[in-house]
């Protein structure tokens, strides 16, 4: 059987919801992050050589990397469910925000804090849109044409665009009122069964309301 290896409030989120929706079986282990460092724990490191969340066991495969193993689990136990196959209309779409959730969003949101905290105190703030605003731009333009990122049904591109999306517990809350289209796509998915139970079980006792 599947194990998702979750630490607390991580991008490892990902993974239980994904095997909700799909309706794929499996064990749920739970890891406390260091309360000082917010670092996963020697238990989790040990798992896999990267030390990051997420990781899963499947028999004898141990695998590391949200997109890694959301194709993973897609392609093993999806029979084609929430992925967009090269003859549909909205194939490039798909391929464009799974891929561009870890490889830009979450390094632009990530470079913006650093930025952030190294500007000396007063400093101007620059004019031009950062990456991360230039790409909730994006964000709000594409869910303006579609409900979900690769068009009318939630498939694995909103699974993984939803962290660097999430006016998370890990980033700083951010004012979504200008983005209405992205409040819309974050309450369609708090209101869905398959996220309510997967936070449910990785999250006990967190709100599980998006907005
Ligand atoms: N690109 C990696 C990023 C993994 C990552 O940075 N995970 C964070 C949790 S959101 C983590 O493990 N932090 C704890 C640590 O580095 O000790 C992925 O998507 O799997």
């Amino acid at each position: 059987m599947l194990t998702i290896h979750h630490l607390g409030v991580s991008q490892s989120e990902r993974i239980v919801w994904l095997c909700e929706e799909l309706g794929v079986p499996y064990a749920l282990k739970l890891y406390v992050r260091d309360p000082v460092t917010r670092a996963a724990p020697a238990e989790y490191r040990a798992i896999h050589p990267a030390g990051t969340a997420p990781v899963i066991t499947d028999g004898d495969l141990t695998l590391s990397e949200s997109g890694a193993i959301i194709e993973y689990i897609i392609a093993k136990y999806g029979e084609g469910r929430m992925a967009r196959a090269p003859d549909h209309p909205e194939f490039a779409s798909y391929l464009f925000w799974l891929h561009y959730a870890n490889g830009s969003l979450m390094p632009a949101i990530m470079s913006d804090r650093m930025a952030a905290a190294a500007r000396p105190a007063g400093a101007p703030i620059p004019a031009i849109p950062t990456r991360s605003e230039r790409g909730l731009a994006m964000v709000e333009a594409r869910l303006g044409q579609a409900p979900y990122f690769a068009g009318d049904e939630l498939t694995a591109a909103d699974v993984i665009m939803l962290f660097p999306l999430r006016p998370s517990r890990l980033f700083e809350p951010r004012d979504l009122t200008p983005y209405p289209n992205l409040r819309a796509w974050l309450r369609r998915i708090s209101e869905r069964p398959a996220y309510q139970r997967a936070m449910g079980q990785a999250e006990p006792g967190q709100p599980i309301a998006l907005v």
